[in-house]
């Protein structure tokens, strides 16, 4: 169902006219809205159980046409229809362009679909996320830089459908519980799944359903929401140091390989930390994130850049921002001088108030 906002507190189904009815009935878990052509029309992808995916583009007159068999997100790279849940979106590569991370079924691999620019790639394997993947039946999922180094990472809940699995074996499929699965990205294109180095807390078995990532306690180190089956959502304890040691470079646990490859993948942290995030309604699976937009900023000191692209268009840009910090973005004003008195109105008694509110109407409309 898509509900059309009219812009009066009032809603309008368009479904069957946008042409995003799903005539054939499919099984829609997760969607993520994000423009992936940067046309600055938001396109729709759906993830959909059992039955083929789709990626609805915007065709800017309100309706939308399902594209994702020749954009390459519908299905496997073997062509198989996926058990999909979970969506998340992720510029990992720092690309400039959000790739899509899709959680499945127990005995077929999360879909990693890579965007090259016109289309998209399944990269699964090649990014060493799937074989891990294989024996879980994922859920929510969500990129999330958690060691601040600016290369986001993965998080994928899980648990399977039929209790009766803690007593039956069902092929290579892991019981009703299940661990959590947590990547860490190498800045290579590839990924290490390191969940055991954080602790029980990712590895105890649960029945997982939904996820939300976010920087709950405002420390600067993005927090994780896991929603469980016929459960309330529980917050894992804060953050130990281990994540830090771990940006440090001083994990005990950390291979002397992972080491010589962050050295190799960020020689020079300022050039290689350019990134990007969309700001979505509606994330991972029955879930939503944090809208505030977290970036890790590795070994930086100062942020040269903060670009805004605003749903109407506009871009706004900060310079020369400073770490560690909730940074509010507002969105400039397109009146110039009428946004002036907007602000300088609290210094006005109230009937002046209401008299500066009425010449400004009367300014915009001469303006318009
Ligand atoms: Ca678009
Ligand atoms: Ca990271
Ligand atoms: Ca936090």
């Amino acid at each position: 169902m898509l509900f059309h906002n009219d812009g009066t507190g009032h809603f309008t189904e368009v479904s069957q006219k946008a042409g995003v009815s799903d005539p054939r009935g499919y099984f829609g878990l997760g969607i993520a809205w994000f423009d992936y052509n940067d046309d600055g029309y938001p396109d729709l992808y759906v993830a959909n159980d059992s039955t083929a995916n789709f990626l609805y583009v915007n065709q800017k007159d309100g309706t939308f046409k399902e594209q994702a068999f020749p954009l390459g997100v519908a299905v496997s790279e073997d062509g198989a229809e996926q058990g999909s849940m979970g969506v998340a979106l992720g510029d990992y590569d720092h690309s400039g362009r959000f790739s899509i991370f899709v959680t499945n079924f127990s005995e077929e691999y999360n879909a990693f679909y890579h965007h090259d620019g016109d289309h998209f790639t399944d990269v699964s394997f090649k990014s060493r996320t799937a074989p891990s993947s294989l024996p879980y039946v994922g859920w929510g999922d969500a990129f999330l830089d958690y060691d601040n180094d600016g290369w986001p990472d993965i998080i994928v809940v899980n648990g399977h459908v039929y209790p009766q699995l803690d007593k039956v074996k069902l092929g290579a499929s892991a019981g009703y519980r299940q661990r959590k699965l947590l990547y860490h990205n190498r800045g290579d294109g590839g990924f290490d799944e390191v969940a055991a180095k954080y602790g029980s807390v990712l590895t105890d078995e649960r029945v997982s359903r939904g996820l939300a990532v976010g920087d709950i306690d405002d420390d600067g180190g993005v927090d994780v929401v896991n929603q469980r089956s016929r459960r309330l959502a529980a917050a894992p304890p804060k953050r130990t140091g281990g994540a830090r040691r771990l940006a440090d470079g001083e994990s005990e646990g950390d291979s002397a390989e992972h080491r010589r490859h962050r050295r190799r993948d960020h020689p020079s942290p300022r050039a290689a930390l350019r990134q990007r995030a969309v700001v979505q309604s509606g994330t991972s699976y029955l879930s939503q994130n944090d809208m505030r937009q977290h970036f890790g900023l590795g070994t930086g000191k100062t942020v040269d850049s903060v670009e805004v692209l605003w749903p109407d268009g506009m871009t706004s840009v900060q310079n020369n921002v400073t770490p560690n910090q909730v940074l509010v973005i507002r969105q400039p004003s397109k009146r110039g001088p009428i946004g002036l008195v907007r602000g300088a109105l609290s210094q006005f008694a109230p009937r002046q108030q209401r008299e500066l509110l009425l010449l400004q109407e009367v300014a915009e409309l001469l303006a318009s």
